[in-house]
């Protein structure tokens, strides 16, 4: 707790570009759940460099992704945002805990074993311990719960083990958190195949739509998904490219997908993608033009920056000091 409240603590890599499906997915899950929770949102760049990185545009997008935090709703002055190299904490926690990892349960995550066959020329061991820094992440602002993706629920079983395996040993150390999965556009699937997710490294530049898609290339994008010959607008897993579209819909307008399929009965595939990509325009062009104000404005943004790097550091430093004094580490001395 901080305060009256309870901590929230989320994350994304600064890789590739963000799609619908982050946004849908993750963002703007953040957004509604933070006035409630005292948050903090950190744009991860020190697990991006698990992958072999560009450093001049590992270092663009990650600003870009911090600005687009703000962007899509989340006030900088009360939601901690910040970047997780700028906090030592992280990688200072991470090597305590790697300590207490057992390499079994590693080499179970599922991730791990993706990434190495997609980075079969760099399996790190960055790579191999990528959860115990996301446990730290999280462990380290003591978080009551994590909004994330399906996708990452293991590695949040692995962070609670964790947490309840050092409390075991030293007394009640840390706070064990609960995932926080959305219930709408929990997984949007990509336009091209609907049996995948839509994905920012897909090869098909049609399979995604990007959060910084100019409105002519969303509502092309929305034209030519991927539909059936079905030739009716219902909510079923037997039309899954329909479906996908309807999700998309529901989450962009706040509308049931019950209450889409009724909007659009016995209308035709094509008017009904021209509504999607209309709400989906409505949703990303202020995004986009925040986005695009807020690029402008450097000294505020290196202010928040500032302050929010300061303010995460205080709380990780708590924890940390606390976690330094239980395995055996000296006092410092000042
Ligand atoms: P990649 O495509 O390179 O595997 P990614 O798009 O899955 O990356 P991440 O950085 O792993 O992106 O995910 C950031 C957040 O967005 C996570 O919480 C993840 O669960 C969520 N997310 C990603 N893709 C989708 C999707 N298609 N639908 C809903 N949520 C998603
Ligand atoms: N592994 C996550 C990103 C991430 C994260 C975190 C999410 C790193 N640390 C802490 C939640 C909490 C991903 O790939 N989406």
């Amino acid at each position: 707790m901080i305060g009256e409240k309870k901590v929230l603590f989320s994350g994304m890599q600064a890789t590739g570009n963000l799609t619908l499906g982050n946004y849908l997915g993750a963002l703007k899950n953040w957004v509604s759940l933070s006035d409630e929770y005292e948050c903090f949102y950190s744009v991860v760049d020190m697990h991006s460099i698990t992958v072999r990185q560009n450093p001049a545009e590992l270092r663009k997008r990650a600003r870009a992704l911090l600005i687009l935090y703000i962007a899509a709703g989340l006030d900088p002055e009360k939601n901690c945002i910040y970047y997780q190299s700028h906090v030592s904490g992280h990688a200072e926690l991470a090597w305590i805990l790697n300590c207490f990892t057992y390499m079994g349960e590693l080499n179970r995550m599922t991730q791990f074993k993706d990434k190495s066959a997609k980075h079969a020329d760099n399996i790190n061991a960055g790579l191999f311990t990528y959860p115990v820094l996301m446990a730290s992440d999280i462990l380290l602002y003591q978080a009551d719960v994590v909004p994330v993706g399906i996708d990452q629920m293991q590695h949040l079983e692995l962070t609670r083990d964790l947490a309840q395996r050092f409390n075991h040993i030293y007394g009640n150390v840390f706070t064990v958190p609960e995932a926080y999965i959305g219930k709408v556009g929990a997984k949007i699937m990509s336009l091209q195949d609907p049996a995948k997710k839509m994905s920012k490294s897909d090869e098909n530049p049609n399979a995604s739509i990007f959060l910084m898609d100019e409105p002519d290339v969303i509502m092309r994008k929305c034209k030519r998904a991927v539909t059936d010959s079905e030739a009716q607008i219902l909510y079923r897993e037997e039309q899954p490219g329909v479906k996908n579209l309807i999700d998309i819909y529901s989450a962009c307008t706040g509308k049931q997908p019950e209450e889409v399929v009724k909007e659009f009965d016995g209308r035709g595939y094509g008017e009904f993608k021209l509504a999607v990509g209309e709400a989906v325009v409505s949703v990303l062009k202020p995004l986009q033009d925040e986005a695009a104000r807020l690029n402008k404005d450097k000294a505020y943004i290196d202010s928040i920056i500032k302050k929010n790097a300061e303010k995460a550091d205080y709380y990780a430093m708590k924890t940390l000091r606390k976690v330094q004094k239980k395995v055996g580490f000296p006092e410092r001395i000042r």
